[in-house]
């Protein structure tokens, strides 16, 4: 192994990429970890309502984690496999309440949310925090924030306001700030006849959700081109979220590379908020043929989110978050292959010669840089790769399914019935 890497590490360096400065910064970057991953979505409150707002989990593997401790156990299985800094990507729904005691979405507090806290804590995980918009009687017709019904449109933005705080809460106690991020499903499955009221309406909920000044909470909105059901309208499309961004101060627009046409990306969406903005959260997913969130894999437009992340000496404004679900395979395993195809992005990112890339660019000379593109995808990269996973203490590309294929078998094979 070693020496394979010092090799390498060689092929590398003869191109000017410095790699155990690679290996550093890398291992300091933190991937959001969604906990959603581990139970379909599906969260805490036992109310019998399925997962809704035009998003869905398919399959039925064997295993789903249906409580905290079954679900801390997945995700803590599934970080022991994937090398990195990690953080822990929260939702409303896994709010968890002493016996005898509930709380409706728009009256949940911080205490709700201790035994995450204290799950955060002990294992130095960051946290990150979302309202959940959906799988509740209170979302009538696919609406919450735009909702022409007052009392509905309260509802949501109570809850918006509760989320906050909590984030805010979390954030002081653990030191740490939290992205809260704010999705709604809303929207119409046919051709609406007004366009513009749920968008006025949806603005005056959002108004009044960020009103409060709440420190440690850095607030963002994730746009949607259309969703299961809501096919011809979304009422917080991408211009819509983006205009909100750009004219308040301290809100940020997140992109989730599921949220768009096929031919947008991601990738050249990064660049663009860059320039106007300090910080650009992401949410990282895998779309097949639509928003499928599908585990997300090291593919080409991962590798070049990546590039855009590293080149732009951005490891520290963008916010990367994952946002997967799929419930047809092992979840811990899906775990497990979304984050490492990220941290392997990441790394391929961060050994490329980027900076004789750019000035081959400002020189105009494309036959060089498309020569080099192309000779970097045959570079040892999976050497760097093991080297990296060893140093870290995490199983190789070809032991971590052993490790997830055991814990299958001894503890998540036990849940059914
Ligand atoms: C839905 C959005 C949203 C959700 C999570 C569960 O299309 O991507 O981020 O996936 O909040
Ligand atoms: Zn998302």
């Amino acid at each position: 192994m070693e020496e394979r890497y010092q090799w390498a590490k060689a092929q590398y360096e003869a191109l000017g990429v410095r790699v155990e400065e690679a290996l550093e910064k890398l291992k300091e970057v933190p991937i959001s970890v969604h906990c959603w991953q581990g139970d379909d979505v599906l969260g805490f409150e036992n109310r019998g309502e399925a997962l809704s707002g035009g998003i869905q989990t398919t399959g039925n593997y064997p295993g789903r984690a249906r409580n905290f401790s079954e679900l801390t156990a997945d995700f803590q299985k599934a970080m022991s496999l994937t090398p990195g800094k990690k953080r822990i990507n929260l939702h409303a729904s896994y709010a968890m309440f002493e016996p005898g005691e509930e709380a409706d979405r728009n009256a949940l507090l911080p205490r709700h949310f201790a035994k995450w806290i204290a799950f955060a804590k002990e294992n130095g995980y960051g946290v990150d925090f979302n309202p959940t918009f959906f799988s509740h009687p209170m979302v009538t017709d696919n609406l919450t924030l735009s909702s022409p019904k007052e009392e509905v449109r309260r509802f949501w933005v109570e809850h918006g306001i509760c989320c906050r705080r909590i984030s805010s809460a979390i954030a002081e106690e653990l030191q740490s700030p939290v992205l809260c991020n704010v999705w709604i499903p809303d929207g119409y499955k046919d051709i609406p006849a007004d366009r513009l009221g749920p968008r006025e309406r949806l603005k005056k909920s959002l108004d009044e959700i960020f009103a409060e000044r709440l420190p440690g909470v850095i607030d963002c909105v994730e746009s949607k081109v259309f969703g299961i059901g809501m096919e011809s309208y979304t009422v917080g499309s991408s211009e819509f979220y983006l205009s909100y961004a750009a004219s308040h101060p301290g809100v940020y627009d997140l992109l989730d590379n599921g949220h768009y046409h096929p031919t947008e990306m991601v990738s050249d969406k990064i660049p663009s908020l860059l320039a106007f903005f300090d910080k650009v959260p992401l949410h990282v997913t895998r779309p097949v043929r639509w928003d499928s969130d599908h585990v997300v894999l090291f593919e080409d437009e991962l590798r070049e989110i990546a590039k855009e992340i590293v080149r732009n000496q951005a490891l520290e404004r963008v916010l990367i978050g994952l946002d997967f679900f799929d419930a047809s395979i092992n979840r811990v395993a899906a775990w497990v292959v979304g984050v490492r195809s990220m941290e392997k992005a990441l790394l391929y990112a961060l050994l490329q010669p980027s900076e004789e890339m750019k000035r081959l660019q400002d020189e105009m000379d494309f036959t060089a840089l498309m020569a080099l593109n192309e000779r970097l995808k045959t570079m040892p990269f999976g050497d760097v790769w093991d080297c990296y996973c060893q140093r870290q203490g995490v199983p190789g590309e070809g032991e971590w399914l052993e490790q997830a294929r055991t814990y299958e078998r001894e503890v998540l094979l036990h849940r059914e019935g």
